[in-house]
């Protein structure tokens, strides 16, 4: 059976996770790859519906999107996560479970994040509408030794994804 994996991109709101991981899915699935996104924005209207962004709830809200990616990945799927994943503990808890995890470190400063500020959501944090949000008044840990990192203020879309690729291929996943 073919081998599954985990992409697992983390960074802040804006950073470009969500495109990543649609462009990674459409040039995996040209390669006949079987393959499912897990955005944290989507998971939390169905499966962690209810959860807060508290330190907890957010380490919940990863675990149980880990528990998915590892029966996914198990049965050969390729696995994308994009969620923001702010805490260290919570992501090698995952990578822990998880054969084939991969690790993408979405980095962008949290500067161009508030300029991007795509669904407004930064303006509302700064004006404290929206509480315990991450990169203003929540904090974001940065991954230590991720297998790859996108430069998404410098990079293209096209260039991140190729990273990625080359990663998989690399660790012969694809
Ligand atoms: C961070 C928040 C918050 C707060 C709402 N902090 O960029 P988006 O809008 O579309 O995706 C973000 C999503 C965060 O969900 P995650 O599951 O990725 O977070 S975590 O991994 O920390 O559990 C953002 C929106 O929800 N959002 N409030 N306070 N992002």
């Amino acid at each position: 059976m073919r081998k599954g994996f985990t992409i697992w991109l983390t960074g802040y709101s804006g950073s470009g996770k969500t495109s990543i991981a649609t462009e990674l899915y459409r040039k995996l699935i040209e390669r006949t790859i079987p393959c499912e996104i897990l955005d944290g924005d989507v998971i939390r209207q169905h499966l962690s519906q209810g959860l807060t962004f508290s330190k907890e709830d957010r380490c919940e809200n990863i675990m149980r999107i880990g528990y998915v990616a590892q029966i996914l990945s198990k049965h050969g799927v390729g696995v994308i996560v994009s969620a923001i994943s702010p805490y260290k503990s919570a992501r090698d808890m995952v990578r822990e479970k998880i054969h084939s995890f991969v690790e993408v470190y979405v980095n962008c400063s949290i500067e161009e994040c508030e300029r991007r500020d795509v669904k407004g959501l930064y303006k509302k944090a700064k004006t404290g509408e929206i509480k315990n949000f991450t990169g203003i008044s929540d904090p974001y840990e940065e991954p230590v030794d991720p297998e790859v990192t996108c430069y998404t203020e410098t990079e293209s879309i096209d260039e991140s994804v190729a990273k990625i690729l080359a990663c998989l291929e690399a660790l012969h996943l694809i």
